[in-house]
């Protein structure tokens, strides 16, 4: 029997405590409903009630309109461990019938992202005022099933989830992963698993930094050769490999299907030795480099007194503009160190221009705020101290900023020395790292209000398959992901790493590759 009250009214911040109690209780072999406490990223307000719903083989979905395609997502998630059909229901009359409901209802309180979801012994009723809350109410629904949800084939149950309502909604618009394409290739099946995993955390930008010094990833039609040429290598001067134009729509339209948004980067006028190998036209001196496939950075540029670069750049970024249905192109500009300050900033200048002709918002990593901005465009910032004079001088100015500092926020950065893959020169980041700290309170000088939210980069130069982007994200990219949507009052590392714990069993479940962190107290 739960010692719990009946319908304990709780603060997310309290809520794990719950969770604690209620899995001290858990029963070894049966699965059990989840404790609201377990969820990760912890919802905005939770209360737990005495009650508990039954998923049974006869359930049926009720989603109707604009809440349809959701409806028949959830559907798909449940399908492989339930073995049930989970017919979904398109018809209005459905909504008071079916136990399991999903509604567009208009709630001023939740905006875009937020959902609403209330279970009791007959019902789950999840609400939202766009399809993309109801995408994150169904993620935050399959973390409250037993973790056996999650296995590709059918599974005994029972599919029960604990009574309870929680209202949700996120801190910051902007919660996002990178994926470094260029240091090595990923084909579209890794990018897709990719994707499903960080929607679970109600990720919802995936920045794909398609080229670098080693490999340009993305057919370009107008310059062919980019692709052909400058993709045909990677770190380590193995086979690269490109997205055809068709297969990054495929991405990009996977993504939307997820409520993710893909982010474009054409890294410039650094790190492009992979284009100024392919068109000895871009160069300085008119001649192309070799081919690189080493981990240097800061040795390349592109020729920024010439014509032909931004007639490229034009061509390129048009290109792309006109594939990705997002607002952002993201610009790069970063280490730029073989680009004079004096050639810097009116070739940043002009790029954001192109950018804008194209009806986009330009993202640069936050070496552009050197340059003059833009008032749309959004510096990335990376360096690791809070205290930056040009991105000061920049936020005074107005503009906003994504945080992915690189001593806390970088993927690719080992948990310890032992760690056998990454980098360490930003520092080693354990579990507790990636969690302690606050992107609203970060950079000097910049308000909260200036804070778009957070990012979570993995760059590849030691990076060659799924596994080990999935052992360098998990557990961080889950942890940053809640620093972007819960509320500033959740935080707290105690409680936390609770829930996270949590997570554990669901990644094995999924066949997710983690690091097991000494410092989280794994559930079996
Ligand atoms: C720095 S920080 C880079 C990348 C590297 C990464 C490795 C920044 C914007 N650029 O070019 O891949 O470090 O950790």
């Amino acid at each position: 029997m739960s010692t719990i009250p009946r319908r304990l009214v709780v603060r997310a911040a309290a809520i794990t405590m719950l969770g604690t109690a209620a899995a001290a209780q858990a029963a070894p072999v049966k699965p059990k409903a989840v404790p609201y406490a377990s969820v990760v990223p912890a919802p905005a307000w939770a209360t737990q009630a005495n009650s508990t719903f039954t998923l049974g083989s006869g359930a049926r979905i009720a989603a109707s309109g604009q809440a349809a395609s959701v409806g028949n997502y959830l559907a798909s998630v449940l399908r492989p461990a339930t073995g049930f059909a989970l017919p979904v229901d398109q018809a209005l009359w459905a909504r008071a019938v079916d136990p399991i409901q999903l509604q567009i209802a208009p709630n001023a309180t939740l905006g875009d992202e937020g959902y609403q979801l209330t279970v009791n012994a007959t019902s789950v009723v999840l609400t939202a005022n766009k399809p993309a809350g109801l995408f994150e109410g169904v993620q935050t629904l399959r973390q409250l099933l037993p973790a056996s949800i999650d296995a590709s084939t059918k599974q005994p149950g029972p599919w029960q989830i604990q009574g309870g309502k929680i209202t949700d909604h996120p801190r910051f618009g902007y919660r996002g992963a990178m994926l470094d394409v260029a240091r090595h290739f990923f084909g579209v099946d890794t990018v897709k698993t990719y994707i499903d995993e960080i929607a679970r955390y109600k990720v919802n930008t995936l920045h794909l930094h398609l080229s670098d010094d080693q490999g340009w990833r993305l057919q370009i039609n107008s310059w062919p050769k980019l692709a052909t040429y400058g993709g045909s290598t990677q770190v380590g001067g193995g086979a690269g490999g490109y997205y055809t134009q068709a297969q990054y729509k495929d991405i990009v339209a996977y993504a939307a299907s997820r409520y993710i948004t893909i982010i474009p980067e054409i890294d410039m006028p650094g790190h492009t030795n992979a284009a100024l190998a392919s068109y000895a036209e871009l160069n300085c001196n008119g001649v192309a480099p070799p081919l690189y496939t080493g981990t240097d950075v800061g040795f390349s540029s592109l020729c920024t007194s010439k014509d032909i670069t931004y007639k490229f750049l034009d061509d390129v970024i048009g290109e792309i503009a006109a594939l990705t249905p997002g607002p952002y192109i993201h610009i790069g500009g970063d280490e730029a160190q073989s680009t004079s300050d004096a050639d810097y900033k009116p070739f940043i200048a002009k790029v954001q221009q192109i950018v804008a002709n194209h009806g986009k918002t330009a993202i640069g990593w936050h070496d552009i705020s050197k340059a003059d901005l833009l008032p749309s465009t959004i510096g990335q910032y990376w360096d690791t101290t809070p205290t930056n004079a040009s991105v000061q001088a920049a936020a005074k100015k107005g503009t906003h900023f994504v945080l992915s500092p690189a001593n806390l926020a970088y993927l690719d950065m080992k948990y310890t020395e032992q760690t056998p893959l990454g980098q360490d020169w930003a520092g080693l980041i354990e579990a507790k790292d990636a969690y302690n700290w606050d992107p609203g309170n970060y950079l000097t000088g910049v308000k909260a209000s200036q804070v778009n939210g957070v990012e979570g980069p993995l760059w590849t130069e030691t990076i060659v398959k799924l596994a080990d982007i999935q052992y360098m994200a998990f557990p961080r990219l889950a942890e940053l992901a809640e620093l972007g949507w819960s509320q500033a009052s959740t935080h707290n590392w105690t409680t936390f790493k609770t829930r996270l714990a949590a997570q554990g069993p669901r990644w094995k479940v999924q066949g997710v590759n983690f690091y097991a962190s000494p410092q989280v107290p794994w559930a079996k």
